[in-house]
């Protein structure tokens, strides 16, 4: 197990670190200190070639000029809340507006958008980077001083652990993620249209047109929301289903998840052999599917376009502070916010 450090770039007058840790089989997992974001993850297909199957680019600069949330933490809360509002123990709380009158993944300055502190651990066969920052009340509206921790790990089973925790001294709301963009073809050799996915999932979260959950839960049963025999993505794509065309020809929806921790997410990518599996303590995924990656701009060499990468977030589900219906957000004062999701490459 090797940890390698490296500057990855400056900004205002801070070095950014990177962090490549490598196992014992040649695995390797890179991330920074900018907004926790895991730039590289290189793993084997089936004649042992190890590629990139995250989309992230090489230097701090493309990740300041744009990027729509490439690899990093999302929060205090991933997803939308509508009107960017929200009450807790009948205060209303302001949020800032991003995306016209909604919150979106933390506002402009969320935790994608801090450099975090950092540091290292190495074991025999596991080695993390852990991850610091205190958000202080108030920040982009949202109350209480939270004090966080995110971890990645890699072991020498090519698995990587994330796991969050978190401590308010007020009452306030949180619900992390990562949003790295996978694409198991290896270095964005192809789109993920060929991808199949299997979701233990019954039901999925209707969207209105801001593509806020409307509280509703659709059955997957007879869609192309249906991944519980696995389903390539092109053919949801493809599909006339309103819910599809409602978010420009894709998936950008919350799945309720019906097991944890039992294989309930698997992404398979046949002509490369790669497979990954994720198990999450979280009761729900946002499937993405790369809607709006439009072209116009490379990542690590590669021109942009729609459906190159697919986001899994593993999460509460969005906007439930609006929906008593749904498990909560709220974190209790000085109460433990604890979660993890597991990240396994295979082969099939
Ligand atoms: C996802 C989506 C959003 C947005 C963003 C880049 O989490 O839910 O619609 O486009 O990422």
């Amino acid at each position: 197990m090797e940890v390698l450090k490296d500057v990855f770039g400056e900004l205002n007058g801070q070095a950014i670190t990177s962090y490549t840790l490598r196992n014992d089989s040649g695995m390797e997992f890179t991330c920074i200190d900018y907004g926790c974001t895991i730039t590289r993850i290189m793993v084997p297909d089936k004649n042992g070639v190890k590629e990139n199957v995250v989309l992230g680019y090489d230097t701090l600069e493309e990740y300041l000029n744009y990027s729509p949330y490439f690899g990093c933490i999302i929060g205090r809360i991933s997803g939308r809340i509508k009107n960017a509002t929200f009450t807790l123990d009948d205060e209303a709380f302001t949020l800032a507006k991003n995306e016209n009158e909604n919150h979106l993944h933390g506002g402009d300055n969320g935790f994608h958008n801090v450099i975090w502190s950092s540091s290292v651990e190495t074991k025999a066969d596991e080695a993390n980077i852990v991850f610091s920052y205190t958000s202080p009340d108030g920040e982009e509206g949202f109350p209480g001083n939270l004090k966080l921790q995110v971890t990645y790990s890699l072991n020498n089973e090519n698995e990587i652990v994330i796991s969050y925790q978190g401590v308010s001294d007020q009452k306030t709301i949180v619900n992390l993620t990562n949003h790295s963009y996978f694409n198991l073809s290896g270095n964005l050799k192809r789109t993920i249209l060929a991808h199949e996915l299997t979701l233990k999932s019954d039901g999925f979260l209707e969207l209105d047109p801001s593509f806020i959950p409307t509280g509703k839960v659709l059955s997957v049963e007879d869609t192309v929301f249906d991944f519980r025999k696995g389903l390539q993505i092109v053919q949801g794509v493809n599909s006339e289903h309103p819910q599809i065309k409602l978010v420009g020809g894709g998936y950008d929806h919350p799945f309720l998840l019906n097991a944890n921790h039992e294989q309930e997410i698997t992404l398979v990518d046949y002509e490369s052999g790669r497979k990954l599996e994720i198990e999450t303590d979280e009761p729900c995924v946002v499937l993405y599917t790369g809607n709006s990656l439009e072209e116009g701009f490379t990542i690590g060499g590669v021109p942009s376009e729609k459906h190159l990468g697919l986001c899994l977030e593993t999460q509460l589900p969005p906007n439930m502070i609006n929906n008593p219906n749904f498990p909560s957000a709220v974190l209790e004062a000085n109460e433990v916010y604890s979660t993890k999701t597991k990240y396994a490459f295979k082969l099939i």
